[in-house]
């Protein structure tokens, strides 16, 4: 899978994808991630990307033209499953969203700063519009970097066992059942016998149940979908 991503701070975006699974996923070829400089895409003096917004008002828009001028060349050589905008009036982001994703071929990320971009970029360009949750980051390149991280962990072959992706959290919109190591008895606090037990159809049902209690106490809305 490839995930091209156009930003104004690039080097926001080396240092996310050069550690533990999401390294390993480049490593093995699953995974490229490609940063884009705005700035090489504008035609303006010193590098402009922004201006002011008509109407008035305070805060600074993206220009329409260096955009598009780096959506139009990035699509010249790829064709591009969607051009996702990320911006906080968008869908909010979820397990299913990234499994969806997962199973394209080709990702155009676009990062936002300031007041936003252009509205005519979304209304020609943009064919995804996603938010991380609800509230408000500086710019899209900390959301780009959780999108790429749910995204390629779940990239067949990127995680060892590969049914380790499955039993996540909301992977069945159930919260994951709590977990222990050694020892077995720390501090006199002590790992639930079940686990002990070596029986694995006893160990499932109690990770089950847990799963369904958590959800029921933490997430209740989760259970809505059963
Ligand atoms: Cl995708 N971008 C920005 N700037 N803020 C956000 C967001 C995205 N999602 C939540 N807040």
């Amino acid at each position: 899978m490839r995930i091209d991503i156009i930003t104004v701070l690039p080097e926001l975006l080396q240092s996310p994808f050069s550690h533990s699974i999401l390294k390993r996923a480049k490593d093995k070829g699953l995974l490229q991630v490609n940063t884009y400089n705005l700035r090489d895409y504008t035609t303006y003096k010193h590098g402009q990307v922004d201006d002011y917004q008509f109407g008035g008002g305070a805060g600074m828009v993206m220009m329409p033209e260096p955009m598009a001028n780096a959506i139009e060349t990035l699509s010249k050589d790829i064709s591009y499953d969607d051009i996702i905008y990320l911006t906080p009036d968008g869908k909010r982001f979820d397990q299913r969203e990234a499994n969806h994703l997962s199973l394209q071929q080709n990702l155009l990320i676009i990062c936002g700063h300031y007041k936003g971009i252009d509205e005519r970029i979304r209304q020609h360009f943009i064919t995804k519009e996603i938010s991380i949750g609800d509230y408000v980051l500086s710019g899209g390149e900390l959301a780009a970097a959780v999108l790429v991280d749910a995204i390629g962990r779940l990239l067949p072959g990127v995680l060892n066992d590969e049914t380790s992706a499955l039993m996540d959290s909301f992977q069945d919109n159930l919260l994951a059942p709590p977990v222990y190591t050694r020892p077995a008895d720390f501090r006199n606090w002590k790992v639930p016998e079940v686990l002990l037990s070596g029986d694995p159809k006893k160990v499932e049902e109690w990770r089950h149940d847990q799963s369904l209690q958590r959800t029921k106490q933490r997430r209740p809305d989760l259970l809505g979908d059963f």
